[in-house]
């Protein structure tokens, strides 16, 4: 990839939607998938995205009274720093360079400094095809020891396709990229399934080296409740893919060990907070966008219940007629399509320490998330103009976003500092 730098430098205190509606939001989401079911006939995701001929000027701030209106003061530059191909996710490199996905499935290392992009070899092949292709990088606790790194894809096989998870060791060679060695396939989604929407296939290490899945229900309802498979489940696994003690369901099958709570959608986010407790958001059918936190053994209601319906029109019963499913702990009616997720720690912002930066598609946003133990609310929201796919946390405090582009087209690498 040719070096690529700067561009664009603009204001983006952007202005602030807290507690505006999103009212231009259309249904909800994930880009450019066809519809699998004619019960939910409307893509998820099938947003607006910027097109190529959107500058600077049409991403910038609107004006000086909305930027002073922020919730915590706060404001910030957005610069872009490299240009990827429908990039999905990246982490961080202990010497700080940056692993990026694209859903192509290209597993690339970005030199900040440099301002170089190389490849690492080895990523199996993965079906590229609407939602679906390479997901989620992931280093090990232990990287700095044992170099090992996880990635999530879709692959083929007997049914239709799913999401996959390998490990590999990741050995970087002298010219700036690199190649995984030793991978190993230590998951898969059961059954596969026709379509391509809805794997999910977010990774997180939690700090006793579990290894958490979101397994996402491929947009066919039913599976969420069904306990004969993995589909709409959070799955929690050993480091190397085997069932560790302690999950809810050991004593029902094989496949059910694995899971820890169900009746889940599609979750395209999760992060841990300081004292340990799980938070993943969920894209809501038409309405209904959730922020849950993660309980052992729940049933979050999908398709039972959620606050929003389906998109033949078809009503779903709201979360409060049916208590016995854990409701969200936020609800977003209109949609974020919310995808990527930190609780913010670092220096550069320290109003912000403790708040989760959830990344929008369809809003096009960052929303700045508060939390109050068990309880969180949105706090504010950043109007970016950009497809948000992926939120990271640098080394040195800056927030970086991956914007998604569009099928084909490029994506672009963010940095958020303080203005
Ligand atoms: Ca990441
Ligand atoms: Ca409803």
């Amino acid at each position: 990839m040719v070096p690529f730098r700067h561009s664009l430098i603009f204001l983006a205190t952007l202005g602030l939607l807290t507690a505006c509606d999103n009212s231009s939001n259309p249904g909800n989401q994930e880009q450019l998938s066809a519809p699998t079911s004619a019960v939910e006939a409307a893509p998820e995701e099938a947003a607006p995205v910027a097109t190529d001929t959107e500058t600077a000027e049409t991403m910038a701030a609107p004006d000086q009274d909305e930027m002073e209106t922020t919730d915590s003061g706060s404001s910030f530059s957005m610069t872009e720093i490299a240009q990827f191909e429908s990039p999905w996710a990246m982490t961080f490199l202990p010497d700080g360079r940056l692993l990026v996905t694209e859903m192509a499935g290209n597993l690339r290392l970005h030199d900040l400094g440099a301002g170089e992009t190389e490849s690492i070899e080895g990523v199996p092949d993965v079906v590229h095809a609407g939602q679906g292709g390479l997901g989620d990088v992931l280093l090990h606790p232990q990287f700095a020891s044992n170099q090992q790194i996880y990635i999530s894809y879709v692959e083929a096989g007997d049914g239709g396709s799913g999401a996959a998870v390998a490990r590999a060791r990741l050995v970087l060679d002298e010219n700036g990229g690199g190649s995984l060695e030793d991978l190993e396939v230590i998951w898969r989604q059961t059954p596969k399934m026709s379509g391509d929407g809805h794997f999910g296939h977010r990774l997180a290490f939690d700090d006793e080296g579990m290894l958490w899945i979101s397994s996402s229900e491929r947009q066919e309802f039913d599976p969420a409740q069904d306990m004969t498979g993995n589909l709409g489940k959070m799955v929690r696994l050993n480091d190397d893919g085997s069932v560790p003690e302690g999950n809810p369901f050991t004593d029902q099958s094989e496949v059910a060990a694995q899971v820890w709570s169900l009746g889940h959608r599609n979750i395209l986010g999760m992060v841990f907070d300081a004292e340990g407790r799980l938070w993943a958001h969920e894209m809501g059918p038409k309405g209904g966008d959730e922020l849950n936190l993660i309980e052992k053994g729940a049933n979050y209601g999908y398709p039972i219940v959620s606050n929003g319906e389906h998109y033949d029109g078809r009503p779903i019963p709201d979360h409060d007629t049916r208590p016995e499913f854990e409701a969200p702990v936020i609800s977003w009616t209109p949609v974020i399509s919310p995808a990527g997720f930190i609780i913010y720690d670092g220096e550069l912002f320290p109003e912000w320490q403790g708040s989760g930066f959830i990344g929008g598609l369809s809003s096009q946003s960052l929303v700045r998330v508060e939390f109050d133990g068990e309880s969180a609310r949105e706090a504010e929201r950043f109007d970016l103009q950009q497809r948000v796919r992926e939120v990271e946390q640098g080394p040195d405090g800056a927030i970086w976003l991956l914007e998604d582009g569009k099928r084909g087209g490029n994506g672009s690498l963010l940095k958020l500092t303080p203005q």
